[in-house]
C-alpha cells in the first residue's frame, strides 16, 4: 500500500493524470493518478490517507519548487488536474462526512479586478492540501464575501488582486468583513500586494505565493 501511495505522490507531483494522458513524456503510458487512486481505494486505503500521503505530499513538493522557480505556471496545472483526477475518487466520501477536510478557505479576486490566474493556482494548491474551497470568481465585492463568510462561521477567507487600482478595494473589503466579525482571518496576496499593505489595511496575512497560502492555512488547523 505505501508504495501505491508513493505513486500517486509521484503522479500529482509530476502532473501524471492517467495512463492515456501522454505528459510527462518520461510516463507515457503508465497508470496516472486516476487509475492508482481507485486501486488503493479498493485495496482498503482510506481516502484521509490517500489525501495525507499522496495528494497532500505531491502537491507539496510542486508547490516548494514552484517557489523556488524550479517549476513554472504549466507544470503546476499539470499536478492539479493529476490531483484533481485524484480527488475525483474520494470526493463521494468527503460530502458524505465519511472523511473530513482541514478546513474551508473562501477565495476571490476583489471587485474591479479580472485576473485569476494567480487566484486559481492558489486554489488548486489549497484544495490539493486538503482544504476545501469555496471560490467567488472575479470581481467580487465586500458583501458577497460577507453573505459567504455568513455562510461558513470557520472558514478563512482569502483575497487575490493584481492591480495597483484594485488592490485599494482590498481595504473596503476587510473592513466590511471585519465591522461584522471581527475575528474573522483573512488573508491576502497578488502581485501589487505587500506585507506592509497587509498590516495597513488590517488583514491577518500576506500570502507572496500559493505554497505561503497553504502553510499560512496548515498552521492554523494544526
Ligand atoms: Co493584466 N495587468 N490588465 N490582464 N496582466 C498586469 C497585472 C500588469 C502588471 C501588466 C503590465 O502593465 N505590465 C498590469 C497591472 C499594472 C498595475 O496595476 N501595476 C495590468 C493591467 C494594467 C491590466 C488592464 C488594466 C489592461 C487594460 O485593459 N488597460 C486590464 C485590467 C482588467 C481588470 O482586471 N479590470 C488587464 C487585463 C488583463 C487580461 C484580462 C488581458 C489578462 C487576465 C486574464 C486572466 O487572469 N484570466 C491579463 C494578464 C494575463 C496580465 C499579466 C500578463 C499576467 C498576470 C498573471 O496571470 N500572472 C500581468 C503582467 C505580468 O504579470 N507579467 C498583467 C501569473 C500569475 C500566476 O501570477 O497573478 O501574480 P499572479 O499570482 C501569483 C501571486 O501573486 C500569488 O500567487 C500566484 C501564483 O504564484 N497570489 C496570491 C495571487 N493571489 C494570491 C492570494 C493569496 C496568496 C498568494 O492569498 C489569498
Amino acid at each position: 500500500m505505501e508504495e501505491l501511495l508513493k505513486q500517486i505522490a509521484h503522479c500529482v507531483e509530476f502532473g501524471k493524470i492517467n495512463k492515456t494522458s501522454p505528459y510527462p513524456p518520461d510516463m507515457k503510458g503508465k497508470e496516472g493518478a486516476d487509475e492508482l487512486t481507485s486501486q488503493a481505494l479498493e485495496a482498503g486505503a482510506s481516502p484521509d490517507d490517500i489525501l495525507a500521503n499522496s495528494l497532500i505530499v505531491g502537491m507539496e513538493k510542486v508547490g516548494t519548487k514552484f517557489r523556488e522557480n524550479k517549476v513554472f505556471v504549466p507544470q503546476v496545472l499539470m499536478s492539479a488536474k493529476a490531483m484533481h483526477a485524484a480527488m475525483a475518487h474520494l470526493k463521494p466520501y468527503f460530502a458524505s462526512g465519511a472523511s473530513k477536510r482541514k478546513g474551508t478557505f473562501i477565495m476571490g479576486t476583489v471587485e474591479g479586478d479580472l485576473h485569476d490566474i494567480g487566484k486559481n493556482l492558489v486554489n488548486m494548491m489549497v484544495e490539493g492540501n486538503g482544504f476545501e474551497v469555496i471560490d467567488l470568481g472575479v470581481d467580487v465585492n465586500g458583501e458577497t464575501f460577507l453573505s459567504e463568510a455568513e455562510k461558513h462561521p470557520e472558514a478563512v477567507i482569502g483575497l487575490s488582486a493584481l492591480l495597483t487600482t484594485t488592490m485599494v478595494n482590498m481595504e473596503k473589503i476587510v473592513k466590511t468583513i471585519k465591522d461584522k466579525y471581527p475575528d474573522r482571518i483573512i488573508c491576502i496576496g497578488g502581485a501589487p500586494v505587500t506585507e506592509a499593505f497587509c498590516k495597513k489595511i488590517n488583514a491577518d496575512f500576506y500570502g507572496p505565493d500559493p505554497q505561503g497560502a497553504v502553510e499560512f492555512l496548515n498552521s492554523l488547523s494544526s
